[in-house]
């Protein structure tokens, strides 16, 4: 079997960590790096954060960039708490706060994500997890960039007009619509998009979150603390309104995609386009099935998976480091 390559482009919070985990124990998958976008929080948390959850899985080796600190266009005005302010749960307290500066890249990370895809030309699937914005500013840098990718996976956006940050639009989008809208329109090479009422509709139950939290491993150990504070299963929230109780790592879904395509089991083949106007709509993606925009590029928005393979898959995500529980059992 052929080595998958894959660049992950992140905005590290609770889920962006559970499926960069997922990509580091994929069978014949290599990571060439993961470049850092604001979004859950600042971009110098989401480098941070991205540095702690190789360090949990020793794996330090990647190279990690940092990218786009804001919008490409207008200033989000949106309060950004989801997973805590520092993207992590507020949990962890670090004794060198600044010591991720010297193991950040010097290189901007859209500089990077271009030479890494144009360097395995052909052979690069770019994992999107968080705002656009790298992607958006790397194909004003290269528009042969697309051209290049073996394909693209997005979480983001939405395909029944149901969304997160406001009524109608999913967060990733709705940070910087219009870096999400050059990406839709530009990124003509294979995309796939897990929107937001995909992952909803795909959950996995609370049960499961407690087994998989309860490995006992350095990564599942990391992950229950990081979940501690602000996973909460009673809340009420917009998507337990629409969609029922449940767990949901929304990024875990673009990544399972990517690493085998068998998780996912329907898509719907259409043109999409992300709104740009409107006071209820701005960041929305409209799914043209009626090929009213005569627009020619069709992307896969995802409409049902197989949730025991993601289980498995996130499962296995937690078994980190490699070793670490073969160790512990040779020292008992
Ligand atoms: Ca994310």
């Amino acid at each position: 079997m052929a080595e998958k390559l894959l660049v992950i482009d992140t905005d590290c919070g609770v889920d962006d960590a559970q499926a960069i985990m997922m990509a580091l124990v994929a069978p014949g998958v290599r990571l060439l790096g993961i470049t850092c976008c604001f979004g859950n929080t600042s971009a110098d948390n989401v480098c941070r954060n991205v540095l702690r959850v190789l360090s949990v899985c020793d794996r330090t080796e990647i190279p990690v960039f940092r990218g786009a600190m804001s919008t490409l266009v207008a200033t989000p005005n949106l309060p950004i708490s989801h997973f805590g302010t520092d993207g992590l749960g507020d949990v962890l307290e670090d004794s060198q706060p600044d010591a991720w500066r010297t193991q950040i890249q010097g290189e901007h990370a859209v500089n990077a994500l271009i030479r890494m895809v144009s360097e395995n030309e052909g052979q690069v699937s770019l994992v999107a997890l968080g705002p656009l914005t790298n992607l958006a500013l790397a194909v004003r840098l290269d528009e042969e960039l697309p051209k290049k990718l073996k394909a693209l996976y997005i979480m983001g956006g939405n395909m029944e007009g149901k969304g997160n940050r406001t009524i109608c639009g999913e967060f990733n989008f709705v940070m910087d619509p219009e870096s999400a809208y050059i990406v839709l329109e530009e990124y003509l090479c294979p995309t796939y998009i897990a929107s937001w009422e995909f992952t909803c509709r795909n959950k996995l139950s609370w049960d499961f979150f407690d087994a998989l939290v309860s490995q006992d491993t350095p990564a599942a150990r990391f992950m229950k603390k990081i979940t501690s504070k602000y996973y909460c299963r009673d809340a009420v929230t917009r998507r337990g309104v629409l969609f029922g109780q449940g767990f949901v790592s929304y990024d875990a879904y673009a990544m399972a995609a990517a690493i085998d395509c068998s998780v996912v089991t329907e898509s719907v083949l259409c043109p999409v386009r992300v709104e740009l106007q409107g006071a209820l709509c701005r960041g929305m993606m409209a799914l043209d099935q009626t090929h009213t925009l005569g627009k020619q590029h069709c992307v896969a928005v995802m409409t049902a998976c197989d949730t025991e393979k993601l289980a498995t898959l996130l499962m296995t995500a937690l078994d980190q480091p490699r070793g670490a529980r073969d160790s512990q059992t040779a020292r008992l």
